[in-house]
């Protein structure tokens, strides 16, 4: 009697992780310390990022990464956290960052059976202004006797055993889902240090009158993707335009509202501006795996496209599953069919 009632059923990330381990009997258990490391690394990049301020991390490294940005050292500082994380994990054969020009082998594990792709921090040139960031990454699982070379990792999504991200923004959001399974949210208890399942199971929209696009690339935009841009603009209810400019809190705000998010592939960059591996294919798995769809430029299925090369990038229309039905039945009628 006057016992507060306390929850004792909360699930920590560390304890799904586990569960989902037990369901598998034939599970080695190293899938679950390669998530184990994985939060680890999303832990330590959250606490970087909230002191970046108080400790000058913010503003330029003075040296630039494989795609020319200008690196922010937070990004440097990410990228180092989450290597080494995978490296000591001694789960990780090969692995893909945005921030290294080559693949990383970790040869002194050479017994090791998955590769990771990752962008530590996407978004970074919003970081001095204090705008969300996050940290996206898929999982492969590397066929016997793999020998941890960049072929290992030019897949498809479809191929990814396990994908997600994690935003760091007024709260730290983990999103997690695994091959043809549920999408789990997680929100950081700063007082525990544990993520705690506070989104099981996330379910789209099927639809929602939210467009999230750079319509200042509109003018290099093929004509489908103007009609398409055009027709909400123009509808009965005309849509709201959300646009953050960071894809991690774009993304997440358009799995939780609905609606759609666009990077089309225009004039000005014909392959599109986002990266296959460790963007467009781990949010492709994300949403489809919440109900959503996932398409490129040329209408194919997000998850079935093979990156060229390991920075090989895509256009990508990510949402509401009717969201984008409606920009892959305005390009049908040009003609594009995926
Ligand atoms: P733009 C951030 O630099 C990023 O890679 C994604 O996070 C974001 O969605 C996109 O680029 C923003 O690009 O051209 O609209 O500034």
């Amino acid at each position: 009697a006057g016992r507060e009632s306390i929850n004792t059923e909360i699930v920590t990330l560390t304890r799904h992780l586990n569960e989902e381990q037990t369901k598998h009997r034939e599970a080695t258990g190293d899938f679950t310390l390669l998530c184990h490391a994985l939060q680890f690394s999303f832990k330590s990049i959250a606490y970087y990022i909230r002191r970046a301020s108080l400790i000058n991390l913010s503003g330029l490294a003075g040296s630039s990464n494989t795609t020319g940005d200008e690196q922010k050292k937070l990004d440097v500082i990410g990228n180092d956290v989450f290597l080494a994380a995978m490296r000591s994990s001694g789960r990780v054969r090969v692995l893909v960052s945005e921030e290294e020009e080559e693949v990383v082998v970790f040869d002194e594990y050479p017994h090791a059976r998955y590769a990771v792709a990752c962008d530590p921090i996407d978004g970074s040139s919003n970081l001095d202004a204090g705008v969300s960031v996050g940290t996206i990454f898929g999982i492969y699982r590397l066929p016997e006797g793999a020998k941890g070379t960049k072929e290992d990792l030019l897949l498809p999504a479809t191929e990814l055993v396990a994908a997600g991200f994690t935003m760091y923004g007024a709260s730290t959001q983990l999103v997690l889902t695994m091959k043809d399974g549920p999408v789990n949210g997680f929100t950081m208890d700063n007082g525990l240090g544990e993520f705690i399942l506070t989104h099981p199971n996330m379910q789209m929209p099927k639809k929602r009158g939210i467009y999230s696009c750079n319509e200042g690339n509109s003018k290099y935009w093929e004509e489908p993707v103007k009609e398409w841009c055009e027709s909400l603009k123009s509808a009965e209810k005309p849509y709201s335009s959300r646009y953050i400019g960071s894809m991690v809190a774009d993304a997440y705000r358009t799995l939780l509202y609905g609606g759609i998010f666009a990077y089309p592939a225009d004039k000005k960059s014909p392959k599109g501006k986002l990266r296959i591996l460790y963007e467009c294919g781990p949010m492709a798995m994300v949403f489809e795996n919440a109900g959503g769809q996932a398409v490129d430029s040329k209408m194919r299925r997000m998850m079935t496209v093979v990156p060229e090369h390991i920075h090989d990038r895509s256009g990508i229309f990510l949402g509401s599953y009717e969201e984008v039905q409606k920009v892959i039945d305005v390009h049908k009628k040009h003609g594009i069919t995926g």
